[in-house]
């Protein structure tokens, strides 16, 4: 007996990039907030609400200008990952000293989505031994065109319970064997990437 079981796995990936905005409200010779995690092509808005600062990237890489007195805004986008420490010239220095903060810029973590979808099952007929009818069980997870056969001890083709295009889906069939002798039957379903049989007995 020659079993084939496919399994078909559908592996949809999805990747998000969501740009975002962060805002650094500047007030009180503090920057709120010190540490502010963000993802790559994220943009920060530094917003001076009280008192006379600036925004100076230790490395230099981004600088809000001249220090001014609230309100204004300073906007930067990070489009490389990193620390990235920054003060106020007047109230802060390189290193974290004083009035000063850092933005750690994050590559974005991918969510990676897996969806297995149903496979092919052939089920074991119920009742089984059986007399004089049975019933037998297949699931379908795309549209296939399904052979179901019944065969006898020998091989010989006893009967055709499927032989078309069904849908996605779960099916049923009853199997009638008034006509046939008692023994050792199997059912056979059959379609272009799955074969499985199964083995049922008629008591008689
Ligand atoms: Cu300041």
């Amino acid at each position: 007996m020659k079993y084939i079981t496919t399994f078909i796995f559908l592996f949809s990936l999805s990747i998000s990039f969501a740009q975002t905005s962060h805002t650094v409200t500047v007030a009180n010779f503090t920057f709120t907030p010190q540490t502010a995690t963000i993802n790559v092509g994220d943009t920060v808005k530094w917003n001076n609400v009280q008192g006379t600062h600036n925004v100076r990237a230790d490395d230099f890489s981004f600088f809000s200008g001249a220090v001014a007195p609230a309100p204004w805004e300073f906007i930067h986008v990070f489009t490389a990952e990193g620390n990235n420490p920054y003060y106020c010239e007047p109230h802060g220095g390189p290193g974290g000293s004083g009035m000063s903060g850092v933005i750690v810029v994050q590559t974005p973590v991918s969510v990676e989505e897996e969806t297995i979808v149903d496979e092919f099952k052939l089920e074991q007929n119920y009742p089984n031994p059986f007399n004089p009818s049975t019933r037998i069980s297949y699931s379908v997870p795309s549209a296939s065109f399904i052979n179901l056969k019944v065969y006898d001890i020998l091989g010989n083709e006893v009967v055709v319970l499927v032989n078309e295009e069904k849908q996605v889906g779960s099916y049923e069939i009853d199997f009638d064997a008034a006509e046939l002798t008692g023994g050792v039957y199997f059912y056979q379903l059959t379609t272009n990437s799955f074969v499985d049989t199964k083995k049922m007995i008629l008591m008689k």
